[in-house]
C-alpha cells in the first residue's frame, strides 16, 4: 500500500515550470538562491565565456551562514532547443543591455514564455513591446541588497520589498506568480505596477547621479545643499509623470528618497560604483528616461538635464582613460 501511494504521488506531481534567469549578477544570483530555497531549480543563462560547465557552484552569504548550491547554466548562444522549455525568463541585466540581448534571444524562446524585467530605471520595455510577438511582459522592482564578492559568490546585504506586475500581453500565469511570491521575501503582486516603478525611479534619479558626480556615499545627500537639488529632481519627475497620466505625490516621494538615504547611508550607489569602476552607467534609463519623456511632451527639466550631462561627461572621460 505504501509503495502504491508513493507511486501515485510520483504520478500526480504537478508539472514544474522552468524559470530561467538571464544576467547572473548580484540580483540574478540572489533570486536564483531564493528560488532554489523554495523548491524551484532555476536555470542561469550566462555569457558563453562564463559557461565552462553545465552545473556550477554558487555561494550566498547571509547573516545566518553560507549556502552553496549547484545551478544548471546555459550559454546564451546555445542551440534554440535548449531554450524552448523556459516558462519564465527573469531578466536581471543592466538596463542598457536588455534590448540588444533579448533581440538575439527572443526568437529562441517559446511563444508562451513570459518575460519579467528587473532593472534600475525605465524605458527598455517600450522598445521591447513591439518585439514580443504575443508573449507576456511583466516588470518589477526590488529593494533587496546584494553585493557580488566573487564570480559566483554574493552577500545578501539587505532586505527590502520586491514589487511585480504585468505590463502587456498575457498575464503572468498564476502558478509562476505564486512561485515567485513564495520564493522572494517581502514580495507582492501589483495590479498596477507603474506607481511602484516610478517610486523606485524617483529614488534612483535623486540618489544615483549626485553620488556618482561627487563620489560620495548615499548618506552625504542628507546635507542641505544636496537636499535642495533632490527637491528639484523630484519636482521635475512629478511634473513629467503627470504628462504620462500618473499622479505622484511630491512629499511622499521625497520622504521615501530620504528614508533610503538614511537606511543606506554608508553604501555607495550603483552609479557611483559604475563610475569608479569605469563602467557604463544606467543614466539613460534613470534621469535620461525623464528627459526622453520631457522631449516627447515638449517640457524642460533643467536639473535632470544637467545631471545627465555631468554623468555622461564623467562616463566619457573615464572610458577614454581606460582605453
Ligand atoms: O538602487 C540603488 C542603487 O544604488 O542603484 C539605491 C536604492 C540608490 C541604493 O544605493
Amino acid at each position: 500500500r505504501l509503495a502504491s501511494s508513493a507511486a501515485a504521488q510520483t504520478r500526480w506531481r504537478a508539472p514544474t515550470m522552468t524559470i530561467a534567469i538571464l544576467g547572473a549578477g548580484a540580483i540574478g544570483q540572489l533570486l536564483a538562491h531564493q528560488l532554489a530555497s523554495s523548491g524551484c531549480q532555476p536555470l542561469l543563462i550566462v555569457r558563453p565565456d562564463k559557461c565552462c560547465q553545465p552545473l556550477q557552484k554558487f555561494t550566498l552569504e547571509t547573516r545566518n551562514g553560507s549556502y552553496c548550491r549547484m545551478f544548471p547554466c546555459l550559454a546564451i548562444d546555445a542551440a534554440a532547443a535548449e531554450f524552448s522549455n523556459i516558462n519564465l525568463l527573469i531578466v536581471t541585466l543592466k538596463a542598457y543591455q536588455v534590448v540588444n540581448t533579448l533581440l538575439a534571444l527572443l526568437p529562441k524562446l517559446s511563444q508562451h514564455c513570459q518575460l519579467l524585467l528587473l532593472h534600475n530605471g525605465l524605458g527598455p520595455h517600450r522598445q521591447l513591446i513591439p518585439l514580443l510577438a504575443g508573449r507576456g511582459l511583466s516588470l518589477g522592482t526590488t529593494s533587496q541588497g546584494a553585493l557580488r564578492i566573487g564570480e559566483r559568490q554574493i552577500r545578501h546585504t539587505g532586505s527590502g520589498i520586491t514589487q511585480l506586475g504585468d505590463i502587456t500581453g498575457p498575464a503572468m500565469p498564476k502558478k509562476l506568480q505564486s512561485q515567485l511570491l513564495q520564493a522572494i521575501p517581502d514580495s507582492e503582486w501589483c495590479d498596477d505596477i507603474m506607481p511602484a516603478l516610478w517610486g523606485k525611479l524617483a529614488v534612483n534619479a535623486a540618489i544615483n547621479p549626485l553620488t556618482a558626480i561627487d563620489n560620495i556615499p548615499n548618506g552625504a545627500l542628507a546635507e542641505k545643499h544636496y537636499q535642495q537639488q533632490i527637491q528639484t529632481v523630484i519636482a521635475e519627475l512629478v511634473k513629467i509623470a503627470k504628462f504620462e497620466g500618473l499622479s505622484l505625490d511630491n512629499d511622499t516621494l521625497l520622504q521615501r528618497v530620504n528614508q533610503v538615504i538614511s537606511l543606506t547611508a554608508t553604501n555607495y550607489s550603483s552609479m557611483q560604483q559604475d563610475i569608479q569602476h569605469q563602467r557604463l552607467t544606467e543614466i539613460d534609463a534613470i534621469n535620461g528616461y525623464l528627459l526622453q519623456l520631457a522631449q516627447q511632451h515638449d517640457v524642460e527639466l533643467p536639473v535632470n538635464q544637467s545631471l545627465v550631462a555631468q554623468v555622461k561627461c564623467l562616463q566619457t572621460q573615464l572610458m577614454r582613460c581606460s582605453h
